[in-house]
């Protein structure tokens, strides 16, 4: 099905067919939250727009977007609204444009301001976590993006109040769902309209990194162009494509629950020893092959410049590669070099500078400044075979949904949850990205009659995600209350637990909401 890649993000005037029953009493009451507080914030102003974004939880493909392989996210219910009025430009070009950024959570996340540089774009500083420099780093891109445009641009100021439910630090990708509503409100509020879905994505991937994750493009992308009710499968190489994917009816229906661990996954702090490091290694990876194998890596869309897609990529232009090969042949072929090029007990940056004739100096000049990294030993093998692991999955899983089984309603489901089993198991013990509170909540669901789940998202925490049949949807919340939150947590209140477990429908992606 051809994807509206290339349309501009919707502009919606009226929010009654967008949410079903309700949800939608739920959404109506936060809009006039929304705007009641943003007239007490802001000396009774009304919002002259919100714009929406949600967040995503990723069925299949895991760590495997910054290496430029497919992976299968879908958008969910929690989003993050983000109402906006412009603060007119001074008359007198001394003085300063100013940002204003409040929260609907004030204690939680406290208000700022920034003033808007004079020359040049905003700095964010990000050895520190601060909410606000998620807005910043949307601004940021879209300020870049309307310079590209006009040379002579300069941003008006902005009265900012933000709504955000997806859970932080929880593998639903809040940041991402915060960084392109923030650069949505920008572009619109400086006169753009009609804001493109891809230049979106693009920028808010780039910009995202400036809060210092060296991150991949799966989750921007699932926010901006998913399509209610559709899985969404999107690609890096040759470039950034997204396809919806419908969800074969079946009886019972395809359901999926996600589950909170409650262990933070802090990726921020965390980053220079499990996110950042991951990326470096699959780089490596990529590098060592190449060189192993006398092939020039091409500098690609990798977060790092170079990517196993882009190795795989240069194998098959050289006479190396069999042209004639299918995909899955393709990544086969990936993994059997994996296995003979690369050893299994790590290198160290010595080994690795050695193998690419250059310095420990300059490996760590070239890989391992702009996102630090600690590490002694890097497992390129490992990330590799997961990388390739996942991308078969990834293919797999798609190749289901798209043609299923002529048995669907017995074979697909089974056959869906063996996938997503395997991919927890490379996850947990090659890529090594779970924790043994992930570990232990999956296996407690497939106890209880799940088909089968999985870390979902960064991990080292955070959630999992669970195709469970409908009649067993009680039994696995039952469960998991049991044997894991009540364990972990013995006061823990009503609301915590139902917050910890959502059965989601897949989402609207990104749109403007103007109801003036
Ligand atoms: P989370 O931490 O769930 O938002 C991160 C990356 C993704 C992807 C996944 C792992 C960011 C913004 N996103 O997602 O690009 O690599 O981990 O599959 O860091
Ligand atoms: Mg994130």
């Amino acid at each position: 099905m051809p994807h509206t890649m290339n349309d501009p993000v919707p502009v919606i005037r009226d929010i009654d067919d967008l949410y079903p029953g309700d949800a939608l009493q739920f959404q109506k009451g936060r809009f006039d939250r929304l705007k009641c507080q943003f007239a007490e914030l802001y000396g009774g102003k009304t919002p002259q727009f919100t714009t929406r974004s949600p967040g995503r939880v990723n069925l299949i493909g895991e760590h495997i977007d910054y290496s430029l392989y497919e992976v299968i996210p879908m958008a969910i219910a929690a989003d993050v609204l983000i109402a906006v009025s412009p603060i007119p430009k001074p008359a007198n070009d001394d003085e300063d444009v100013k940002v204003h950024v409040a929260n609907l959570n004030p204690e939680k996340f406290k208000a700022g301001e920034f003033v808007v540089p004079k020359r040049g774009n905003i700095e964010i500083d990000s050895s520190t976590l601060q909410w606000t420099n998620y807005f910043k780093a949307g601004f940021r891109g879209a300020v870049e993006l309307l310079e590209k445009e006009n040379s002579e641009f300069s941003p008006c100021g902005m009265e900012v109040l933000v709504d955000g439910i997806v859970p932080a630090g929880g593998g639903l990708s809040s940041s991402a769902a915060f960084v392109c509503a923030s650069a949505l409100a920008t572009l619109r509020v400086n006169g753009l309209e009609w804001v493109p879905k891809k230049e979106l994505v693009e920028l808010a991937i780039v910009s995202e990194r400036s809060v210092g994750v060296n991150s991949g493009g799966m989750d921007q992308a699932a926010s901006v162009f998913s399509i209610r009710g559709d899985a969404t499968s999107i690609s890096f190489s040759p470039e950034l494509y997204a396809e919806a994917l419908p969800f074969p009816k079946t009886s019972p229906p395809i359901t999926f629950m996600i589950a909170q661990s409650f262990v933070a996954a802090d990726k921020h702090v965390a980053a220079p020893e499990n996110y950042n490091l991951r990326v470096v290694e699959c780089t490596l990876a990529a590098e060592v092959l190449a060189a192993e194998l006398g092939l020039k890596l091409k500098n690609d869309q990798g977060p790092l410049g170079t990517s196993l897609r882009g190795f795989q990529n240069a194998y098959y232009e050289s006479e190396k590669g069999n042209s004639k090969d299918d995909p899955g042949t393709q990544v086969k072929t990936m993994l059997s070099l994996t296995k003979e090029h690369l050893g299994k007990e790590g290198y160290s940056r010595e080994d690795i500078a050695s193998s690419l004739s250059m310095s420990v100096q300059d490996l760590e000049k070239k890989f391992m400044a702009k996102f630090p990294v600690r590490a002694d030993r890097f497992y390129l093998r490992q990330r590799a075979q997961h990388v390739f692991t996942e991308a078969l999955r990834v293919q797999a899983f798609k190749k289901l949904l798209q043609s299923p089984p002529p048995d669907a309603c017995t074979t697909l489901l089974p056959k869906l949850g063996a996938i997503l089993n395997e991919s927890h198991a490379s996850s947990r013990d090659v890529y090594v990205h779970s924790c043994p509170e992930i570990d232990q909540m999956c296996e407690i669901a497939t106890e209880a009659g799940s088909y089968g789940g999985r870390v979902t998202g960064a991990g080292w925490g955070g959630c999992s995600v669970h195709l469970v049949p409908k009649e067993r949807i009680g039994a696995v919340k039952a469960a998991w209350e049991e044997k894991y939150y009540r364990k972990r947590e013995p006061a823990i209140t009503k609301e915590k637990l139902a917050e910890a477990v959502v059965v989601s429908e897949p989402g609207h992606g990104t749109m403007v909401i103007d109801l003036s």
